[in-house]
């Protein structure tokens, strides 16, 4: 079932407490919170060495678990930066497709909320659709598609928990505009310009994974208006609006989704094709979670260093 619980609030507020319990004082009130995508864990090395407290998830009341590889499943507190800026990452998330209710995929960014937190900035892992974009590209997203959710598998569908948010939030201005002029300035400022890697606007498409999206899929996402695609984000995303968190999301493109139909397309054509065209056919594109996560590794240093930099231009004002 889609439904949110109607306690969702109580076990918010039980779950912060929790963690709050378990936190020096100097942690208790995290800024803003990071989420980690697929491989991008290493964003947790952004944080000082102390003092840091790691929770595991599985110890942590009502919380989810993290089932996916890739997802060590940690909530970590810490300080960034010479301002020491208190932070909350989330190293895992949980996703739809591992069977989690909508409720318990945007439980934690609730509990983030609960915590204090006024900004979030959401990774992942997706696939490219835009044709200018390579692997290992950065995307920062200024829209989204949500698939899902237009048919109702929303996670504000339910009663409204009115202590977060109204019944009806605009989404119009969610990838907030002054955070997205910080990054492109942030990535100039690091020079990171000049890399290989490049940093993008563009939209996210939610799909429910966790089969990999088609290459009939992804030419309909490409006509629809989408740059990237991935099974994440958009709920929590969504979820954190609701409450009047402000939002900042990135994408790591760690594949080149296929727009090409693959076949040509008649009979007579199909019986003529070679043993090599045959295995050319059967490679191109097959997206795999281990490039995801390979992917993922590179990236998450330029990552880091965007992140802090974002963050003390945030202190700077
Ligand atoms: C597939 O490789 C996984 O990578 C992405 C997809 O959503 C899917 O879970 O993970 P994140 O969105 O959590 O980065
Ligand atoms: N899809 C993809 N995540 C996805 O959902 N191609 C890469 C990562």
């Amino acid at each position: 079932d889609t439904l949110a619980a109607p306690n969702a609030y109580a076990r918010a507020s039980e779950t912060a407490a929790y963690v709050r319990s378990k936190l020096p004082e100097a942690l208790q009130k995290p800024k803003v919170a990071i989420v980690c995508g697929s491989g991008l864990g290493g964003l947790v090395d952004t944080i000082d060495a102390e003092p840091k407290v790691e929770l595991a998830y599985s110890t942590i009341p009502n919380f989810p678990r993290s089932t996916v590889q890739g997802h060590a499943g940690n909530f970590v507190f810490g300080l960034i930066g010479p301002q020491k800026t208190p932070v909350a990452l989330l190293v895992g998330r949980a996703h739809f497709y591992e069977g989690h209710t909508m409720d318990l995929v945007t439980f934690a960014t609730r509990v983030c909320k609960l915590l204090g937190v006024g900004t979030m900035i959401v990774t992942n892992a997706a696939g490219g659709l835009n044709e200018n974009y390579e692997v290992g590209d950065i995307v920062c997203l200024n829209d989204h598609l949500n698939l899902a959710g237009l048919v109702g598998i929303h996670p504000l569908r339910g009663p409204n928990i009115d202590e977060f948010g109204v019944r009806f939030p605009p989404l119009s201005d969610a990838y907030d505009l002054d955070l997205r002029r910080r990054t492109h300035k942030a990535w100039k400022k690091l020079g990171l310009d000049q890399q290989k890697r490049k940093l993008h606007e563009g939209v996210y498409a939610f799909v429910g994974g966790p089969s990999y999206e088609t290459r009939a899929e992804c030419r309909m996402l490409r006509i629809l208006g989408a740059d990237v695609v991935g099974m994440s984000t958009v709920p929590e995303i969504i979820v954190a609006r609701h409450a009047g968190v402000r939002v900042l999301a990135f994408s790591l493109v760690t594949n080149k989704a296929v727009l090409d139909a693959g076949s040509r397309g008649n009979d007579e054509a199909i019986q003529t094709l070679s043993k090599s065209e045959l295995n050319e056919h059967l490679n191109q594109g097959k997206a795999n979670h281990q490039e995801v996560l390979d992917a993922g590794r590179e990236a998450a240093k330029d990552m880091q260093a965007l992140v802090k930099q974002i963050l003390s231009d945030l202190h700077e004002d």
